[in-house]
């Protein structure tokens, strides 16, 4: 196995904070000065997974009730392994539109000295199949104050999944996300239109999606969908992407693909099979049984850090030698 997987979630609900009571999955994370960020998805207590009619998210036919929704939370570490959470949430679900039904898989990135963190931001019910869903952007300098700066993606359904290149690529700052069931990628000229996209700026990439589109699903095992998982990782080689692939029974795999350094519109490596996928009883058995959710890579030293949702409910982690996981994805380089 290429990733070695932590035999035991290192972080689980934790009844003395209600926020974070009934489930805690899905982390990004970041790494300087020693610490670990990680900000993760949170749920308190209460809510009932019941049987819903049509096509929805997270199982063929089942969903949650209303009283689902998610924080942010924040917590560190210095080896990567244990961590501390704060007991206050970093994010909470508040009276802004989008954020009325909660804030859900945050991603971290860093340009200059702001950590730049994106998420799904839900106006609707998070198994509503209507047009609820949008990424909103926020930053700190410190995951202390924050930041909102709202909605920053395209007004289109249910796109999700967005993560930021962690500099300047070109001189511009690249956003992968990702309408379903493809990846996409959008350039930024500033730091300013980021924060606040034109609605003109949305316009024209919708009406030319097909043109920006990075990867599409390929394999039987990503059959249904794909979307970014961490923060791309610069290797010499190129970015570094950790991905997750869904197939037609909702099971949540990752897959890794590589990106041209300069230009990473150019996929010029992709695994054809899954590096990882559910195999412990909390990747099993969950609120959604049978994912693991990649959010969150970094490297300290030479090894590789992964932080997934399983299951949604708990959080893994896994680890693997940089030079390993790049022999391996280069064997499936592009001629
Ligand atoms: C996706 C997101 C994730 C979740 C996954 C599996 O659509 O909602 O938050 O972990 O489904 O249920």
């Amino acid at each position: 196995m290429l990733f070695k997987k932590s035999e035991h979630p290192i972080l689980a609900p934790d009844s003395s904070l209600s926020w974070t009571s009934g489930a805690v999955f899905n982390p990004g994370a970041w790494y300087d000065d020693g610490k670990v960020h990680l900000l993760f998805r949170a749920i308190p207590a209460g809510y009932q997974r019941v049987k819903l009619n049509g096509e929805i998210e997270g199982g063929p036919d089942h969903g949650f009730t209303e009283d689902y929704i998610s924080y942010i939370g924040y917590a560190t570490s210095t080896d990567g392994i244990h961590f501390t959470m704060n007991p206050e949430p970093f994010i909470t679900p508040n009276s802004e539109p989008f954020n009325v039904f909660g804030a859900e898989d945050p991603r971290i990135s860093k340009i200059d000295d702001t950590y730049l963190i994106t998420y799904t931001a839900l106006s609707r019910p998070a198994f509503d199949p209507n047009d609820g869903v949008r990424i909103a952007l926020a930053t700190t300098r410190d995951f202390k104050s924050i930041e909102s700066h709202g909605i920053s993606g395209p007004p289109h359904k249910r796109d999700k999944d967005a993560v930021i290149f962690p500099k300047r690529i070109n001189g511009k700052i690249g956003m992968i996300h990702r309408i379903t069931p493809n990846m996409q990628l959008i350039w930024f000229d500033s730091m300013e239109q980021l924060c606040n996209p034109p609605a003109s700026m949305w316009e024209e990439h919708l009406k030319t999606l097909n043109t920006h589109i990075l990867m599409k699903p390929e394999f039987s095992w990503e059959s249904k969908k794909i979307g970014a998982g961490p923060t791309p990782i610069e290797t010499k080689h190129g970015w570094l992407i950790i991905y997750h692939g869904v197939n037609e029974q909702h099971e949540y795999r990752m897959g890794l693909a590589l990106l041209d350094l300069n230009n990473p519109e150019k996929v010029i490596a992709r695994s054809l099979v899954p590096v990882m996928e559910p195999t412990l009883d909390f990747e099993l058995k969950g609120d959604v049984p049978n994912v693991v959710f990649p959010e969150g890579a970094i490297l300290i030293g030479e090894t590789l850090h992964v932080y997934y949702g399983a299951a949604d409910k708990v959080i893994g982690h896994a680890s693997a030698k940089l030079d390993e996981v790049m022999d391996f994805l280069l064997a499936y380089k592009y001629a």
